[in-house]
This record gives structure tokens, C-alpha cells and sequence, in this order.
């Protein structure tokens, strides 16, 4: 087992693993940035090294000052979280040359699910269901005009090197193909510098349903059920659960075993999410594989009673998974609380926090940062604090979450928490009948 692990990241989720680090008896060092000085996971770790000025590429993405600090201090392996460095193949490339343990993906599976026409030709190859389109990437608009009257419209045009919704388009007719190419290439050039795009029938107001998976050196991979994520405002998620309301036994069982048959075909190591796209006949499409710890995997810890990242760190030091699938018997519930102005258009609110009164009780738990009196920087994501809740029924975590939110103060800032509690009372939430356009029409009520 490691005996030293840094943990390559900031906020909420550096705590989060330095705990699990705690508990299995594993040493950690801490990286932190100018402006994370007086930052909880600085204080929390064993040891702490300062690596650059606030601007993450400075800082958090400056692998020559990580690598560094991890000599260092004599680290063994290295923790990247999520976001940041979690999928940066040569990142996971360098550790592995300088004989530090990365806790993740190898830069192969990275840079082989990063380029999505390739991660769709591999799955479609495994035998996973695909939506039907392009087979890979189209070269000139002429193709693209002939793969568009196979596939037929709607349609959507969707960048190689994607995710994110970026150098996306969905496309209704002919007409408006030249110029959906044209903009999304460009689009996807200047976000990407690589314009490669692949075509996908639209599949209109799918949810996002994502299966975790577990996988070990051994090649043997396992689901841990799934989480719907459809509610998103601009591709990013507000709030998650398990089960999903749309969810059956047999769409589970299905699911489960595209996303370990996806996992195992390519031999997958650590903790991965297998993204799907889900239709209103129930029929599953991948979508994307994350090759990297979530934000959103406390629902699952908490519906199975299992630590993912624990699992995360055995299966690094090449210890066996049991093999074993999971099926939720509770449900949970996670509202992602952001330094944001939600009666205005979600604008960043960053600054000090004067007042804070955390919620707590049975089946709440919450995953954060923050303090009274700790000032939010403007660098960094603006999510400060991960509310869960788990109870028996999804009735009942509605409940629980409506009680904890009012019972969560943060002054001094702004925060998404009156648009969490006014979900909450939504009458289509409450039915769980929601799609991925679900936010399009999410009017904030005023609260005076
Ligand atoms: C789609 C789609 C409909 N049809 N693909 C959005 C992010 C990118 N990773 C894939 N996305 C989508 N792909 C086909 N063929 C709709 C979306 C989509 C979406 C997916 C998941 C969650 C939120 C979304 C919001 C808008 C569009």
C-alpha cells in the first residue's frame, strides 16, 4: 500500500480524499496555489507545498511544479481528483516515468476515450449500443452531406475532440448543415485546435443517465448502479440522484452490462463513468466515458455504503475488486451549491463568507471547503459545497433536502441554494418526470 499520497487538486475534493487517506493510514501532502493559503486542505494535509501563483495553469496544471513537490516530499503516488490534471494523459504519462503511482487513467485510456469518434468506434466494437451516425470522423462537407441523407434529420454534429457541448450542433434540415459545419469546426478549432467532427442522429430530449464502473489490473470490472444527471444548466450539472426516476430492473441489468462489457473490452483500471444517452422508449446510447473520479459520486457512495475513493487507491495498488454489481436499495440525492447569483443568470459570486450554518441530522451529508469567514477566490470553479441527502424513498430525500436547504446559511455571497429549494417544490421534479431540458424552461421565482 502507498504510504505517501499527494493529493494533485484544491476545494471540497482534496478534503475528501485526504480524509480517505486518514482512515487507511496513508501520509498526504497537500499542493496548494497563492491564493488557497488559508485554504481548509492545506491545513487538513500531513504536508503542504506551495506551487505557483493563483492562475491554475501557473499552478494546479503546472505539472513540472507538482512532479516536483511530490519528489519532494517523497510522495509515492498522486491523487488528481477531478478536473485540473484527472485527465491529462501526459500528466499520467510523466507520473508514471518518474515512478509515481497516478490514480487514474493510464495516458493510453485517456488519450483513447478523450477523442470521442474513437471512444465511439471502441464501444461500438465492444458491442455497446451506439447512436447511429458517421462511422467516424468525416473529412470534407461533401461527406458530410451524404453521411447527413443516411442518417437523416434531426441530426447532430458533434466535435471529435468535444465534450461539453462545445463544437456541437443539432441540425433540422438541410439547409442549415453548411452552416452548422462550418461554425461548429470553427468552434471546435478554436476551442480545441482540432476541428474533426462525426455525425449522430438527435435523439430529442434524452436524459443523462451515467453507470460507475470499477475496474482492476486483472481486467475484471464492475457497476456500481447508475445516476441521472439530466438536470443541466449550459452542460453543467445542478444536481444529480440514484436511483434514477426513469430507472427499471431491466434497463438497469441492460445498462450495467453495456458499461462493465465497455470497461472490460478495453481493459479499464481505477473508476470510470460511463455516459449515456437515453431516450423516451428507454433505448441507451453511449455518450462519453470520464476517466476519472466524479463530482457527483457521493450519491452512489452513500446508496451502496461504499468509498469509492478507498476503492479508488486499492485498486492503484493493484488489489482485486470483489466483482460484484450493485443495485441501490435507497436513494440520494446531491444539490451542487455554487457561489452564483441565480436570480441572476447564475453570475459568479465570489468573496468572503461572513455568516455560514451548516445543515446536518440523519441522511445529510455534507461535502466542503468553506468556513466562516474563508473568502471564495475568483480563480477557480465556483461550486463550494455538495449537499446529500439519503433516505428510503426518493420521497423521502426529496423532504430531506428541502429540510436542509432551509436550514443552510451562507452570507456574504450569493449561493445556488433558493434555486435548489425551489426545485425541490417543482411539480415535475417532485414527479421526477424531467429530461435534459428540463433547465430550458426553469424560470427563479422571485423571493420577494
Ligand atoms: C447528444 C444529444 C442528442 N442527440 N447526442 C451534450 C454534451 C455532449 N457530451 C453530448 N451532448 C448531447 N449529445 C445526440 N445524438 C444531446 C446532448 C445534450 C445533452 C446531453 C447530456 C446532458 C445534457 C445535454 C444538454 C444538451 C444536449
Amino acid at each position: 500500500m502507498f504510504k505517501k499520497i499527494l493529493v494533485a487538486n484544491r476545494g471540497e475534493i482534496a478534503l475528501r480524499v485526504i480524509r480517505t487517506c486518514k482512515e487507511m493510514g496513508i501520509q498526504t501532502v497537500a499542493v496548494y496555489s497563492t491564493a488557497d493559503a488559508e485554504s481548509l486542505h492545506v491545513k487538513f494535509a500531513d504536508e503542504a507545498v506551495c506551487i505557483g501563483p493563483p492562475l491554475s495553469t501557473e499552478s494546479y496544471l503546472n505539472v513540472a511544479n507538482i512532479i516536483s513537490a511530490a519528489e519532494i516530499t517523497n510522495a509515492d503516488a498522486i491523487h488528481p481528483g477531478y478536473g485540473f490534471l484527472s485527465e491529462n494523459a501526459r500528466f499520467s504519462k510523466i507520473c508514471e516515468e518518474h515512478g509515481i503511482k497516478f490514480i487514474g487513467a493510464s495516458a493510453e485510456m485517456i488519450d483513447r476515450m478523450g477523442d470521442k469518434a474513437n471512444a465511439k468506434a471502441t464501444m461500438k466494437a465492444a458491442g455497446v449500443p451506439c447512436v447511429p451516425g458517421s462511422d467516424g470522423v468525416i473529412e470534407t462537407f461533401t461527406d458530410c452531406k451524404k453521411v447527413a441523407k443516411k442518417t437523416g434529420y434531426p441530426l447532430m454534429l458533434k466535435a471529435s475532440a468535444g465534450g461539453g457541448g462545445k463544437g456541437m450542433r443539432a441540425v433540422w434540415k438541410e439547409q442549415d448543415l453548411k452552416d452548422a459545419w462550418d461554425s461548429a469546426r470553427q468552434e471546435s478549432k478554436a476551442a480545441f485546435g482540432n476541428d474533426d467532427m462525426y455525425m449522430e442522429k438527435l435523439i430529442e430530449e434524452p436524459r443523462h443517465i451515467e453507470i460507475q464502473i470499477i475496474g482492476d489490473s486483472n481486467g475484471k470490472a464492475c457497476h456500481l448502479s447508475e445516476r441521472d444527471c439530466s438536470i443541466q444548466r449550459r452542460h453543467q450539472k445542478l444536481t444529480e440522484e440514484v436511483p434514477s426516476p426513469f430507472m427499471t430492473d431491466a434497463l438497469r441489468k441492460k445498462m450495467g452490462a453495456a458499461a462493465v462489457k465497455a470497461a472490460e473490452f478495453i481493459k479499464y483500471e481505477g473508476a470510470g463513468t460511463v455516459e449515456f444517452l437515453v431516450d423516451k422508449h428507454r433505448n441507451f446510447y453511449f455518450m462519453e466515458m470520464n476517466t476519472r473520479i466524479q463530482v457527483e459520486h457521493p450519491i452512489t457512495e452513500q446508496v451502496i455504503d461504499f468509498d469509492l475513493i478507498r476503492e479508488q487507491i486499492m485498486v492503484a495498488a493493484g488489489v482485486p475488486i470483489s466483482g460484484k454489481n450493485y443495485t441501490p436499495n435507497l436513494h440520494s440525492i446531491e444539490c451542487r451549491i455554487n457561489a452564483e447569483d441565480p436570480f441572476n443568470d447564475f453570475r459568479p459570486s465570489p468573496g468572503k463568507i461572513t455568516t455560514l450554518h451548516s445543515p446536518g441530522g440523519h441522511g445529510v451529508r455534507l461535502d466542503t471547503h468553506v468556513y466562516a469567514g474563508y473568502t471564495i477566490p475568483p480563480n477557480y470553479d465556483s461550486m463550494i459545497a455538495k449537499l446529500i441527502t439519503t433516505a428510503q424513498t426518493r420521497e423521502e430525500a426529496v423532504h430531506k433536502m428541502k429540510r436542509a436547504l432551509d436550514e443552510f446559511v451562507i452570507e456574504g455571497i450569493k449561493t445556488t441554494i433558493p434555486f435548489h429549494r425551489q426545485l425541490m417544490d417543482h411539480p415535475a421534479y417532485i414527479l421526477g418526470d424531467y429530461t435534459t431540458k428540463f433547465m430550458e424552461d426553469f424560470i427563479m421565482e422571485s423571493e420577494d
